[in-house]
């Protein structure tokens, strides 16, 4: 880097470190949200751009857009707008001023596995033209190996006229948010920030110390990409295997919980759950991410692909299961009449994003049956359960709320037209309810 670059980067990363940086947070989403809060909260002016103007007047309301319980999040954003320390605006040409830029907006992959940047790069075309020289650019979404290179580097030197470690500086530092668990993810976990350079990858760092109490690990573009993309592909796969037995064991007449937990018992063996599918914004997306990273590589992927493939076909599974079931009380599922429990697509969540239940529920009317839907969590599948279990032969139990642990099950039998569960989660597997014909996912007859 020559001497001039290098005073740049010292110069901005002192005004990291003395919280003067004016920083700005594109996409106030329920990443870019908190992370907005936080460093407001720590002293730093930011500025929030977000396209949906609804959203912009709610911020700057001091309220919350997003959903579900979010501990602390309500009270830090109204704290933060009440000091001015954050401000939310939908003008991109507010950004010219701004010395840090973060990037947190929705980077999903299509159905044919592709991932779809349209909003990351309306975001780097509208940034680019009011870049202010020398300012340090940061995407926080999840994006597949090599994108850093191949889409975000090009858009910003093309539309900044700038080319990068010389007119600003860029880098990839992606998040580990949870829903239900933003601010405290975003403070408590380990992050890896990878910059465009060595020093830009410490000046990050220097940035992420002021919010985050974990590691801070300085990389390169690559591993950034790829760490991000490999911790969700693992877990995916992990989740993949835990599937696979619990076929194996139904087949054989074996139980997969116990086998889980006995394999568990073994050092270094941390066998994952099995069940009725895997949902969410992240799992089911980022092996695709880094899939589509090794496109046109010779990199023969199996493993990753199977596994989303094994993990997909579980809630068709599950609707296997409960055809078998409903034969052995001589019953079919043509006009049989079945409750669904839980939507969400985890336990004790309201986001129904990619939920499992979306494709048990569509298979089960395909194939004739009716389907009622309950769940605590999701407002439009609130309501009485046992009012909606009225006449039902067949309850299927596709997300452990903690709710439906505490099922009365005598009350239940009693409004059920047959009484019949079949647990997609292993739940009632210790002590199935008395008098129902009962099934559970992995454990065979
Ligand atoms: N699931 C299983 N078996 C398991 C674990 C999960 O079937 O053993 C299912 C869940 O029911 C759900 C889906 O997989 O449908 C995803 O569950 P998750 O616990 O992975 O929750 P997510 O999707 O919110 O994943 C997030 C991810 N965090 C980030 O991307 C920052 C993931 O990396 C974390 O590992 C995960 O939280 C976590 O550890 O809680």
């Amino acid at each position: 880097m020559i001497a001039e670059e290098i005073m740049r980067l010292a110069e901005l990363r002192e005004k990291i470190e003395q919280k003067t940086a004016r920083l700005a947070v594109i996409g106030l989403g329920y990443v870019g949200l908190p992370v907005a809060a936080l460093f407001a909260d720590v002293g730093f002016d930011v500025l929030g751009v977000e396209i949906k103007a609804d959203r912009v007047e709610k911020i700057n309301a001091g309220l919350s857009p997003i959903e579900g319980e979010e501990p602390g999040l309500a009270e830090l954003l109204n704290r933060v707008i009440k000091s001015g320390r954050l401000r939310a605006t939908s003008d991109y040409n507010a950004l010219g001023d701004r010395d840090v830029i973060l990037i947190d907006v929705e980077t999903p992959v299509d159905d044919q596995h592709a991932p779809r940047y349209e909003a990351l790069r309306a975001a780097l075309k509208n940034l680019a033209p009011v870049l202010k020289p020398g300012a340090l650019v940061i995407v926080e979404s999840t994006i597949a190996p090599g994108t850093m290179s191949g889409v975000v580097q090009p858009l910003l030197e093309q539309g900044s006229r700038r080319r990068v470690n010389e007119g600003f500086y860029l880098g990839n530092c992606p998040e580990r948010v949870m829903p239900g668990k933003l601010l405290a993810n975003l403070r408590s976990l380990s992050r890896v920030a990878g910059g465009s350079s060595p020093e830009v990858a410490q000046t990050m760092t220097t940035l992420y110390r002021h919010i985050v109490q974990a590691d801070l690990d300085p990389v390169d573009w690559i591993t950034a990409e790829l760490v991000k993309t490999v911790e969700n592909a693992y877990r995916d796969v992990q989740i993949a295997f835990a599937n696979e037995v619990a076929l194996i064991c139904e087949a054989l007449g074996g139980d997969v919980w116990k086998v889980r937990e006995l394999v568990n018992k073994s050092p270094y063996r941390q066998m994952h759950l099995p069940g009725a599918g895997v949902g969410g914004h992240c799992i089911p997306k980022d092996p695709w991410l880094l899939a589509y990273g090794v496109q046109g590589r010779d990199v023969p992927l199996r493993l990753v692909p199977a596994a989303r493939k094994i993990n997909d076909h579980m809630p068709l599974h599950v609707v296997a299961l409960l055809e078998k079931t409903l034969a052995r009380a001589h019953h079919t599922l043509q006009s049989a009449r079945v409750l669904v429990l839980g939507y969400a697509y985890l336990e004790n969540s309201d986001d129904t994003r990619n939920s499992p239940s979306e494709v048990l529920v569509t298979q089960l009317r395909a194939k004739g049956a009716e389907v009622g839907v309950h769940d605590p969590y999701v407002a439009e599948y609130q309501g009485d359960l046992l009012k909606m279990a009225e006449g039902c032969d067949a309850a299927v139990l596709m997300v452990a709320h903690d709710a439906y642990r505490k099922l009365d099950f005598d009350a239940l039998y009693g409004r059920m037209r047959i009484p019949l569960l079949v647990d997609g989660r292993g739940v009632f597997r210790a002590s199935p309810p008395q008098g129902f014909v009962y099934a559970c996912v992995g454990v065979g007859e």
